[in-house]
């Protein structure tokens, strides 16, 4: 008699059980069937008390059987409450993890930035001394102590911003190295990256503010060579191999002798190609010996003193590494185009 109850209470709670469909409704199976104090395997183990002790052994063990079972039954349908609480969770959470994350997305550094810093980490291990400055300049400063004469042509090609009060939005960062000669003196070696302004037309190729980076040292004995290997050691650190590079006269009124400086053609190898226009060699940047005006007028004796003076647009050395056919992107502020560096 006690057996059959018990199977048929084990098997109808186990039924129950499976078809629960919250924990609550688990725990109330529970509690009614293994309850301590009053669950139904309690009541049916209250019968055994008129049993004859072998029966009682046997009826024992059937109920403690079914208590197991039972047990086992519930926490089994518990987890598989929690396994589908946690993959409902899952489901409701599921983020695609290649997307950005939420929130502010990492920032980017700006390809001239980029580049200006790879520079600067270059020049410093030769060396060097990295030098800033004011971009709203004195008309001496960014002409006279060039030795860029009121009447020199290139005071006026060089299309120029002027401020009232006579000031200007420089159009090269000399003048840092002007106030870098006055205020440093020889022996030096320093660049001055940063922007630059000049009054043009904006179209794919021009822009009004661009950035530059011009460099110098000045000591005793100063030679072309000496400028031949400060370049190439540059231009290799900039392209990542091994550049060859050669001089063409070029006019400066700023150094003298003055020269452009041009390197094998990359994508050719100097056999001709649209890069380099047929020529096997592109125009990297200008320099030359300072001129001792320019050296007299900072207060340093060109008898005693000479340097090596250069400078390149950082711009320009952007749109070759990475390919950039319009300069107006760099300024854009455009995220398509920025996010990609
Ligand atoms: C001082 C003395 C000499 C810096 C120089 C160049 C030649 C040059 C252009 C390159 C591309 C400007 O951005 S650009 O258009 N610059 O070609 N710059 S020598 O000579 C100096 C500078 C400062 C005191």
């Amino acid at each position: 008699m006690l057996d059959r109850s018990i199977q048929e209470l084990e098997s109808s709670s186990l039924a129950r059980i499976a078809s629960a469909t919250t924990p609550e409704a688990l725990e109330a199976i529970r509690v009614e069937v293994l309850g301590r104090k009053s669950g139904a395997l309690v009541e049916i183990s209250k019968g055994m008390g008129k049993l004859a002790p072998e029966e009682r052994a046997r009826i024992g063990k059937l109920l403690n059987g079914a208590k197991q079972n039972l047990e086992t039954a519930l926490e089994a349908r518990l987890q598989e409450f929690a396994a589908d609480r946690l993959a409902r969770k899952l489901d409701a959470e599921w983020v695609d993890l290649t997307l950005p994350p939420p929130g502010p997305r990492r920032g980017h550094l700006h390809p001239i930035t980029r580049i200006q810093r790879e520079i600067e980490e270059l020049f410093v291990s030769l060396g060097f001394t990295v030098l800033d400055g004011p971009e709203v300049e004195t008309e001496y400063h960014n002409f006279d102590a060039l030795n860029i004469p009121a009447t020199h042509p290139a005071r006026d090609a060089q299309d120029t911003f002027w401020l009232h009060g006579g000031h200007l939005l420089r159009t090269h960062t000399s003048p840092v190295q002007v106030r870098g000669m006055q205020t440093l003196g020889p022996p030096l070696r320093m660049i001055a990256p940063g922007r630059v302004f000049r009054n043009e037309s904006v179209d794919a190729s021009h822009e009004h503010t661009f950035y530059q980076l011009e460099g110098m040292m000045i000591d005793r004995e100063v030679s072309v060579a000496h400028l031949i290997y400060f370049m190439k050691t540059m231009l290799t650190a900039i392209f990542r191999r091994e550049v060859s590079v050669r001089l063409r006269p070029g006019f400066f009124p700023f150094v003298e002798p003055g020269f452009e400086l041009d390197i094998l053609c990359l994508i050719c190898g100097g056999e001709g190609c649209p890069v380099c226009k047929a020529s096997g060699w592109v125009e990297q940047l200008g320099c030359g010996l300072v001129h001792p005006n320019v050296l007299r007028m900072s207060g340093i004796d060109p008898e005693e003193w000479n340097g090596f003076a250069f400078g390149l647009g950082l711009t320009r050395l952007v749109m070759m590494r990475y390919g950039i056919d319009d300069i107006r992107w760099l300024q854009s502020g455009d995220l398509r185009f920025l996010e990609q560096f």
